[in-house]
């Protein structure tokens, strides 16, 4: 066997052993006897981290030396879920931290089940960002993530009378050992106050911003363990807290209750995450969350490349910074005041800088998600960012706008970076693309509709600056991890490089037709299937039987996502099993997982339907348990990492043209599901990856929902015209599911029909019904079915985000990898 990186086998099991019992003495002041699991835990990552820590500082050391050019990834969203294990896994001793709590008589997964969830992102677009920290480590890159260090992460779910309630995350309540309070690079950052022009001695005209506050970041350093790699990167997460000197004037003034509030005021700043809620844009707060972290990382960059230059002239040689969708926005006009303002550069420089400093990743087409914000805002919180964003406008228009469209005050109008109207409003994503030297869709065919649907005339003017990075998730995690079984089959198979080389999957695929590896194949899938099983009883009192299909839709809960497509369907079997007994169908499950937006009515009302629904259904005798619904609660990345190994089918039922990429594709078909999806987001590539016999596509793609929209879409049409379906939905205005509160669920018909059906569930519900049958019929084809699903595994090698961050380097970021000592 070859020889491997030295940290693979860092440490024995007797080492180990050794270091969690002194862990348990020295870090959590217990010992073996008296120490609870979540010491036990502590005394475990106290012992990763001796290895951890050591790396994390080769790793910045060697970056130091060698003066790297770096990438900064800002993002309001780390999802980072658990990293015990992950790092375990990471530094290479996983088995033997395994081994050393067994001697010790613990068992490792109830240890490393201590750990909360670090749940600070919504969905998609905060895993994609954990998952790229990920690779980047891996791959040996010099990169930092900057985000915000959240006191509250995402809500918890709790499913109370079916319906969802959201109770506060508090994911470091008790301490969290992989954190790492660096208060030698705290920060300060002005807020609100005005804008003074003053006129130096030598007649230059100036800009003074006379801060009406000042408040304090304080970083916290989250390492960031590469797979069998000699790198450690940092998460460096800002904590706002009151400015010192803020306090004691306050304070010696006697106004001890006034500091008191001031400090409340400035702690509020990074106490919670945003949920992605329609109700909650355009809040003050978001935008001091923004321009909180951004000015602190900014700073923080700039602090780290005056180390070693004394001019600004190399600052985009060594620094890329990547804006994860328009929320670090703020960061483009505070580069320029810092270069402007604080250190004397003309405007043409500084612009110059910013223009090959910042790329920007756009993760969504949905108009009301694209970010605006009111022009009095930005007044009164950052005059002077308003004042360069106007100044950034002015030029762009009169000079680019002026150029390729002279005279043409109408598309002056439409491509202002301000949107004139009744309040004014900044574009933020106007203001990414005129400055970024990059902007990227997350999968190919999202890229095309940036240029072609979102940003045409920028395309028109600027086609060089458009590029696409499908997105990707890291194996480590998403199989490695997660699915033990199947790993070991396949260092089996295809040797134990795959975690790196996902595409050496691919020799497992000659086996697809081997009935033994079927077999086996099949066997880890069922596997996981009762360890879910097991799951849904503890948490939901359901039992389901692993050998039914289980249907699997996890993901925030959106209309275009479609929940309730699904629902649709589920009604209509269930009318089927009602109206005839023998009706010939394989046992079904359906399981959920989805958070709502706390303000999103709708998307709670589905929940509360799926849950009256699935009580119905899980009690009715006469279905003889052929059918079952399963909504669990609370979904997260922890909880993800049990369902996404135990998938048969992977739901991914976006209306076309409307999911930029899904994430949640890809990690069941690397874990042996088959997709029932539309021609959506990277399902499309998926479906290239692994050969349109091998997935069930279903519904209108995207040109056909653009001409159906065109030629006017009438939903009731589709009710009239197909008579199961019109029963499912007249179905849900009944008392049926509700008993004695009719009309409960009757939000969902009405936003169906009076509506309109914004994303064309009626049009798609004749063709999903269709194709699941052909789902059916070919699961209980199981020796058919396993091929498939072998070779989807085997078959989705590009989707790793290593190959994601590859393709970053090479098309944005121009990156050397650093390897540490
Ligand atoms: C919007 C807002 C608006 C209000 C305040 C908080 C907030 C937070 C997030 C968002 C936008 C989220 C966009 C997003 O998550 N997009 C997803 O990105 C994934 C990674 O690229 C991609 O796979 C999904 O298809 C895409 O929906």
């Amino acid at each position: 066997k070859k020889a491997k990186a030295t940290n693979t086998v860092a440490l024995s099991k007797d080492q180990f052993k050794d270091a969690i019992v002194k862990h348990l003495r020295s870090t959590c002041g217990t010992d073996e006897a008296r120490a609870n699991n979540q010491a036990w835990w502590k005394a475990t990552c106290a012992a990763v981290n001796e290895l951890v820590f050591e790396r994390l500082t080769e790793t910045s050391k060697a970056n130091a030396e060698k003066d790297s050019r770096a990438v900064h990834y800002l993002s309001l969203e780390f999802l980072m879920g658990r990293l015990t294990v992950n790092n375990m896994h990471n530094v290479g001793v996983f088995g033997a931290a395994r081994d050393a709590l067994a001697d010790l008589g613990k068992d490792v997964n109830d240890i490393c089940d201590e750990e909360p969830d670090m749940a600070l992102g919504n969905g998609g677009l905060g895993r994609l960002a954990a998952c790229f920290i990920d690779s980047l480590a891996t791959l040996n890159y010099p990169a930092v993530g900057y985000g915000i260090h959240y006191e509250h992460g995402l809500f918890r779910q709790e499913i109370q009378g079916g319906r969802q309630i959201e109770r506060p995350d508090s994911w470091r309540e008790y301490g969290n050992p992989w954190e790492i309070c660096r208060p030698e690079s705290i920060q300060e950052v002005p807020l609100y106050g005005y804008v003074e022009t003053v006129f130096g001695e030598d007649g230059k005209m100036r800009k003074v911003w006379h801060a009406g506050r000042q408040i304090k970041g304080v970083p916290w350093d989250i390492p960031v363990v590469g797979y069998e790699a000699k790198t450690v990167n940092v998460l460096r997460l800002w904590e706002s807290k009151a400015a010192d000197f803020f306090d004691w004037d306050v304070f010696n003034a006697g106004g001890y209750i006034d500091s008191q509030s001031e400090k409340s005021q400035a702690e509020a700043v990074s106490k919670v995450l945003y949920p992605n809620d329609e109700s909650e844009a355009g809040k003050e707060l978001r935008l001091i969350q923004q321009y909180f972290f951004c000015a602190c990382s900014l700073k923080d960059i700039i602090r780290r490349y005056k180390r070693n230059h004394s001019d600004f002239s190399q600052f985009s040689k060594q620094a890329v910074i990547q804006l994860n969708d328009t929320h670090p926005t703020v960061a483009i006009p505070e580069l320029m005041r810092i270069l402007i303002d604080e250190e004397g550069l003309v405007w043409d420089d500084a612009w110059a800088i910013c223009k090959e400093t910042f790329a920007y990743t756009n993760h969504t087409l949905l108009p009301e998600a694209l970010e605006k914000w009111a022009v009095y805002l930005f007044e009164k919180v950052l005059p002077r960012h308003l004042e360069i964003i106007y100044e950034i406008n002015r030029r762009f228009l009169e000079d680019e706008v002026e150029a390729k469209w002279p005279g043409n005050d109408e598309m002056k109008r439409h491509l202002s970076i301000i949107e004139e109207g009744e309040t004014r409003m900044v574009r933020m994503a106007f203001l990414c693309v005129v400055t970024c030297f990059k902007t990227n869709g997350v999968a190919a065919m999202h890229s095309e509709l940036v240029k072609e649907d979102l940003f045409p005339e920028f395309y028109e003017l600027w086609p060089e600056r458009f590029v696409n990075v499908t997105n990707g998730v890291t194996p480590r995690r998403w199989l490695l991890a997660c699915n033990e079984q199947l790993a070991n089959m396949y260092n089996e198979t295809v040797g134990t490089d795959w975690p790196l080389k996902l595409d050496e999957l691919k020799g497992a695929a000659k086996f697809a037709d081997d009935a033994k590896f079927q077999k086996n194949f099949m066997a880890i899938k069922r596997e996981k299937k009762v360890e879910l099983a097991d799951k849904i009883e503890e948490l939901c009192g359901i039992k389901v039987s692993p050998d039914a299909m289980f249907n699997v839709l996890i993901k925030r809960l959106h209309e275009y996502k479609r929940q309730h497509l699904a629902l649709l369907h589920i009604l209509a079997l269930y009318r089927r099993l009602l109206e005839n007994p023998d009706y010939d169908m394989g046992p079904q499950v359906f399981i959920f997982g989805s958070k709502a937006a706390p303000g999103y009515k709708l998307a709670k009302d589905i929940i509360y339907a799926i849950n009256k629904v699935a009580d119905k259904v899980n009690n009715d005798p006469r279905i003889k348990d052929k059918l079952k619904v399963v909504f669990m609660p609370n979904y997260r990345v922890t909880l993800a990492e049990k369902l996404f190994p135990a998938g048969d089918v992977s739901l991914q039922i976006s209306t076309a043209g409307y999911e930029a990429s899904g994430t949640g594709n890809m990690k069941f078909a690397l874990n042996g599901a088959l997709t029932l999806g539309t021609m959506d987001g990277a399902n499309v590539e998926i479906r290239e990856e692994v050969g349109d016999e091998n997935i069930f596509i279903f519904g209108m793609d995207c040109d056909e929902v653009k001409a159906l929209k065109a030629a006017g879409y009438n939903p009731w049409d589709y009710y009239y015209g197909n008579p199961e379906l019109k029963a499912v939905l007249d179905w849900l205005e009944t008392d049926f599911f509700t008993p004695g509160a009719p009309g409960e669920l009757a939000s969902i018909k009405h936003s169906l029909l009076e509506g309109g059906d914004p994303y064309l569930v009626l049009a798609d519900f004749e063709s999903f019904t269709t194709q699941y049958t052909a789902v059916d019929v070919a699961y209980r084809d199981q020796k058919k079915w396993a091929k498939m699903a072998i070779i989807n595994s085997a078959s989705v090698g590009k989707f790793n985000s290593d190959r994601s961050i590859e393709d970053y380097v090479d098309r944005i970021w121009k990156l050397e990898k650093v390897m540490p000592n």
